[in-house]
């Protein structure tokens, strides 16, 4: 009997579906053995049912998680003037009143809540894009990153791997515009944000985290404070994961031309290095050109397909960037839902509702649009994440999710059914049987052992929250 050994009827590779495999892994939770066709052994445990490679969820704003669903309501008139009705910039001036009132206890509590509902979904890393860094009056507190050791804390606990994105954040649209008072609590001169980032090397390295660097937007932050910064990070870590905001909305298209002349995707690719340690989060609104040049750079395209629904943010035109073998990956945002199989599903969805067809997707290799879109979302998030996430192989952390094939769901099918069944056809998280990062189990039929506490600690800091 070995803790470090599966046997899997079905695993999804990297290469596509494979039978009976036999996974193994090391004490530090690295896999060592991925082996298709392997013999069965009494000695080996046999996974559930079909094994997959857990998703890296490659942006989230935790604290958002606190006022999920508490946004679906008019709360602009609605007049003649289109430019009134509700809209993502109204949702924003909710969500700032919401991020004012943050502790770091209440951050905390709404993190480790969050984190927990992620493992139960399949997600089994997270890139936090962090930017609620200092007190209500805007003043640091007396640790500087105070409230980013409170969510590395939250996900040592959980169990979810960590790439902490603290956020570069000054100004309040193009042209340097001064920030507004909302915004204080987020605002960093670069040096400062320099520093933050190097106090926080260490105990990244110690929890086993990545650390990287978010310049929020291009609204957020003008071009001298980017290129110094993107130097800085250079000189700490040439490797590091960078994110950034880029073209969620079209009015943020439209102040961008009317600033520089040109769209935000193609401003980025003209004036910074972008590579495969970016990741451009929302790159909804892009041109052929934009989509080409950013399919070509090896960057990764976030694309947050229920939060972006949520928002109105435009649909992003996915066949067309695919085609030209452009990276991306799947977040959760703003958490308005928290499940894998939903993100994949809508990101499907949007493009049929779009184009009047069905299994837009699916692809000459993958005739399955669930094993294509896991695959790719999979190998995509890990390089978002700058960790070894990228699938069932050698090298790769044990990261991994395995179905429940004795569910009534899944019963009888094989693995591509049984994906295509979970992601298409399932009504919650109920058929996932295990999930392990770093060979680890975290959750076992979709309980964590923190849940219970978690989920108190969430419930009166929301409470706390709510009240006026
Ligand atoms: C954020 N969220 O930073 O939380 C943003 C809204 C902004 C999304 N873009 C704020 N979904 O972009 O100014
Ligand atoms: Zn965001």
């Amino acid at each position: 009997m070995s803790a470090t050994q599966l046997f899997a009827p079905y695993a999804l590779l990297p290469t596509g579906w494979a039978r009976d495999v036999l996974l193994a892994w090391d004490e530090h939770g690295r896999m060592t053995t991925v082996q298709a066709g392997a013999a069965e052994t009494p000695d080996v445990p046999r996974a559930a049912g079909p094994v997959l490679a857990g998703m890296p969820n490659l942006h989230s704003h935790a604290f958002q998680r606190g006022f999920a669903g508490l946004t679906e309501y008019r709360s602009s008139p609605q007049g003649d003037d289109p430019a009134g009705a509700d809209s993502f910039w109204s949702w924003r001036t909710l969500m700032y009143r919401f991020a004012q009132r943050l502790s770091p206890d209440t951050l905390e509590a709404i993190a480790t809540q969050l984190y927990i509902e992620m493992l139960r979904a399949g997600y089994t890393s997270v890139c936090e894009f962090h930017y609620v860094h200092h007190d209500v009056g805007g003043k640091s507190y007396a640790d500087a990153a105070e409230m980013s050791l409170r969510l590395l804390r939250a996900a040592q606990r959980t169990g979810i791997g960590m790439t902490l994105l603290p956020v570069l954040y000054q100004t309040a649209g193009f042209g340097a515009k001064p920030p507004l008072a909302e915004q204080r609590r987020f605002l960093h001169d670069t040096d400062a944000m320099l520093a933050l980032l190097e106090r926080l090397m260490p105990a990244c390295a110690q929890s086993g985290a990545r650390l990287g660097l978010a310049p929020h937007s291009l609204r957020a932050v003008p071009e001298k404070s980017l290129t110094h910064a993107l130097a800085g990070l250079q000189a700490l870590d040439a490797q590091a994961p960078i994110h950034i905001h880029i073209a969620e909305q079209q009015r943020e298209v439209d102040d961008c031309i009317a600033w520089s002349g040109t769209r935000p995707v193609e401003w980025l690719l003209n004036h910074a290095d972008v590579d495969a340690r970016w990741c451009l989060v929302h790159a909804t609104h892009m041109d052929w050109d934009e989509r080409r040049r950013l399919a070509h750079s090896g960057a990764v395209a976030g694309i947050c397909p229920t939060t972006e629904a949520n928002l109105g943010d435009g649909v992003f035109e996915a066949a067309p960037y695919m085609a030209q073998h452009g990276a991306w990956g799947i977040g959760s945002d703003s958490h308005a839902s928290v499940s894998v199989a939903e993100e994949l599903r809508l990101f499907e969805y949007g493009q049929r509702l779009g184009l009047q067809r069905r299994n837009v997707l699916a692809s000459d290799t993958h005739a399955q649009v669930a094993d294509r879109l896991y695959l790719e979302a999979v190998s995509g998030g890990a390089r978002a994440a700058g960790r070894a996430v990228s699938g069932l192989a050698p090298g790769q952390q044990a990261d991994f999710v395995v179905l429940d094939g004795s569910h009534p769901t899944l019963a009888g099918l094989n693995g591509p059914q049984a994906l295509a069944t979970h992601v298409f056809a399932c009504h919650g998280h109920e058929t996932l049987a295990e999930v392990r990062t770093a060979g680890r189990r975290r959750v076992q039929h979709g309980a964590h052992p923190l849940q219970a506490e978690a989920g108190k600690l969430f419930a009166a800091a929301r409470a706390s929250l709510l009240t006026d």
